[in-house]
């Protein structure tokens, strides 16, 4: 709450943190937060050195009124905070934290981005039977890696209620790069709804909260958008007509402060929690060096802006050379908001916060229309067909078929002849061992030994397959490329400013295991936006097989998406190493972003046993459908591999 930020000077705060030798929580529940140890207040959001790391940490989830801006709000606080507690843990030790439920519904913690043993990754229904309210329950396990990450619920829509927190993991080894002060920047959106208040709207009306849809007047001009079941302004399903944006819990108002000296170098880690806001981040005035993605250490990239998916972290190091505030500016990818805090040589300075930018529309490469495209390797130049679609626009029509050409959901539209005596035409069977098998698999220009190069034939367009993934597929682009040495949609056209592209992204250290993948697991990411449906191959998780992963094997997963939308990929207990063309250097990541109308790849070592959660980490995606079982396997007799 507002006070809890004026009433207690800096000063008092470094001293309560330092005096408790870990620092605690400054929320009148003071002192039931104060027998977790191990943690450090989520508002200050600064790191300092801490001689100790606790043996155990106890968190408890309790449902509350906070103050969140200007407003009480119900909030499912860990700790009594939204955020939670920041834990730290070294690496090298066991980590022992106990997670007590105050709530009336089951619970659970989720370590996002830590590779640990399937029963401890806290996931209800998947890797253990969730934390019953009133009770606790003990996770223990190994900590074998360092860097930034975070953890949340797993459980309904909690996270949007408030129960995430940071997870820092200090590194054993020094590490590769130095900073003089350390700050956890954690970005989220809050909505004073009730979040199964806001998936139901989503559901009634999938356009709910987008205030900035065009006229039905004007939208009734864009027939091939309705055809597809799509709008070009169709950019967030949950905008700033519902959330506030916090920046370590603090409304832009609240300004969080993050103090710096002259000369000092600053490292940031930011985490995206949101539930659904992707943010565009920059420090106006400030060059901002990545030097770590997903907490896993990357070659420094110079960098003036970044795009941070849901669920992803950046660590970036920054070097303020004038005594003055700089504005830390998260701006929605959306347009409709943003979360702002300051650097600051002081307290109480603020620097000028940039204006909202314009709205991006969806353009012909997000439909899969941008079939001319001849790998783009630049990564920043604006291709024609990358600009907004406007009817009045010979675009339309650029390389020689019109819309009418779009399939969709109506078969009886579509009209590509191959499809015709495909088997994979028919819907009713369709199942991953199909899928492994059918001959439509087996997408045109796909080679694998190609791919062994990094995958990487960028911004090469190949035709969709013909399976339409059925009612739960609203349509599906005609071409699909690999986008990711694009910075998304919004950030396509910034002469003279660097922003940040996964093909940038290249790992510190190779890579251990050299082996090509040998099997390859297609997945297509699949929606009906008017209906709010959203799933992997057309089915929700529901009635989704479970997705088997053979023990022991190199694997690649191929995404291509056929909705209009991001979607943030999250594969739990394994780590994705991105086919971005880096060789041996393939960074490795928790979450992928895929972009509208892509298709991309990324390589699993699988060396963990169990049963891991996958899915889209937009919240409402995920309670949606979009999310998978894993099962790890042993390899069926007679598949070779
Ligand atoms: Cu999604």
């Amino acid at each position: 709450m507002k006070e809890r930020y004026t009433a207690i000077s800096r000063r008092q705060l470094l001293k309560l943190a330092t005096g408790f030798g870990v620092s605690v929580g400054l929320h009148p529940l003071l002192q039931r937060s104060a027998r977790a140890t191990g943690v450090a207040s989520p508002m200050l959001g600064e790191l300092l050195p801490i001689d100790r790391y606790p043996n155990q940490i106890d968190l408890k989830v309790f449902q509350e009124q906070i103050k969140i801006g200007d407003r009480q709000s119900n909030a499912i606080t860990v700790n009594g905070t939204v955020p939670g507690p920041v834990i730290r843990l070294k690496e090298g030790q066991i980590a022992k934290i106990n997670v007590s439920n105050e709530l009336d519904s089951e619970t659970s913690i989720h370590w996002h981005g830590l590779i640990l043993p399937a029963t401890m990754d806290g996931v209800p229904g998947i890797s253990f039977n969730g934390i019953k309210p009133k009770t606790t329950f003990s996770y223990e396990f190994p900590v074998n890696q360092n860097g930034t990450y975070w953890y949340h619920s797993h459980s309904g829509l909690q996270e949007q209620q408030g129960h995430f927190g940071a997870l820092i993991i200090d590194s054993l080894q020094p590490e590769p790069f130095s900073y003089n002060r350390d700050y956890v920047v954690m970005l989220s959106d809050w909505t004073e709804e009730d979040p199964h208040q806001v998936l139901s709207n989503l559901k009634k009306v999938s356009t709910f909260y987008n205030y900035q849809q065009r006229t039905i007047a004007h939208f009734s001009e864009d027939a091939d958008w309705a055809r597809m079941r799509m709008d070009p302004t169709d950019i967030a399903d949950v905008t700033g007509a519902t959330y506030t944006y916090l920046m370590n819990g603090m409304a832009p108002a609240n300004n969080w402060t993050a103090l710096f000296k002259q000369g000092e170098k600053v490292r940031l880690r930011f985490i995206n929690a949101s539930a659904m806001t992707y943010f565009d981040v920059r420090i106006p005035g400030l060059k901002m060096t990545v030097v770590q993605a997903d907490g896993q250490n990357v070659q420094p990239v110079s960098v003036d802006e970044f795009r941070i998916a849901v669920a992803e972290t950046y660590d970036v190091i920054v070097e303020p050379e004038e005594s003055k505030p700089y504005s830390i500016f998260a701006e929605t990818m959306d347009r409709s908001g943003y979360a702002r805090g300051t650097l600051s040589p002081q307290m109480g300075l603020v620097a000028a916060i940039p204006p909202l930018r314009t709205r991006p529309l969806r353009t012909m490469a997000d439909m899969g229309m941008d079939h001319g495209s001849h790998g783009d390797h630049g990564g920043h130049g604006p291709k024609q067909q990358d600009k907004p679609i406007d009817h009045k626009s010979p675009q339309m029509d650029h390389g020689g078929h019109g819309m009418q050409a779009m399939p969709n959901a109506n078969h009886a539209e579509h009209n590509m002849s191959e499809m015709n005596s495909s088997p994979a035409m028919d819907h009713s069977g369709h199942d991953m061992h199909n899928m492994d098998t059918a001959p439509a698999m087996d997408h045109s220009g796909h080679d694998m030994r190609q791919m062994d190069d990094g995958g990487a034939d960028l911004g090469e367009a190949v035709p969709h397959g013909p399976d339409h993934h059925g009612v739960g597929n609203a349509g599906v682009p005609m071409m699909v490329k690999n986008r990711l040495h694009e910075p998304g949609i919004g950030l396509e056209s910034t002469p003279d400013h660097k922003v940040l592209v996964y093909t940038d992204l290249r790992s510190l250290e190779p890579g251990s295991d050299g082996r090509s993948p040998d099997r390859e697991l297609e997945l297509h990411l699949t929606g009906n936006m008017e209906r709010y449906m959203w799933s992997f191959d057309g089915k929700k998780y529901s009635e989704s097989p479970i997705l088997q992963f053979y023990y022991g094997e190199r694997l690649r997963l191929t995404f291509v998406n056929d909705t209009m939308m991001e979607h943030p990929i999250h594969l739990h207990g394994m780590w994705m190493e991105i086919d971005n063309g880096a060789g041996a250097y393939k960074p490795r990541k928790h979450v992928l972003n895929v972009k509208p109308a892509e298709k991309c790849s990324v390589e699993v070592n699988v060396d963990v046993t169990g049963n891991w959660a996958f899915h889209c980490h937009l919240l409402y995606h995920m309670e949606a459908g979009m999310m998978r079982t894993v099962a790890i396997v042993e390899r069926p007799m007679g598949e070779q591999s």
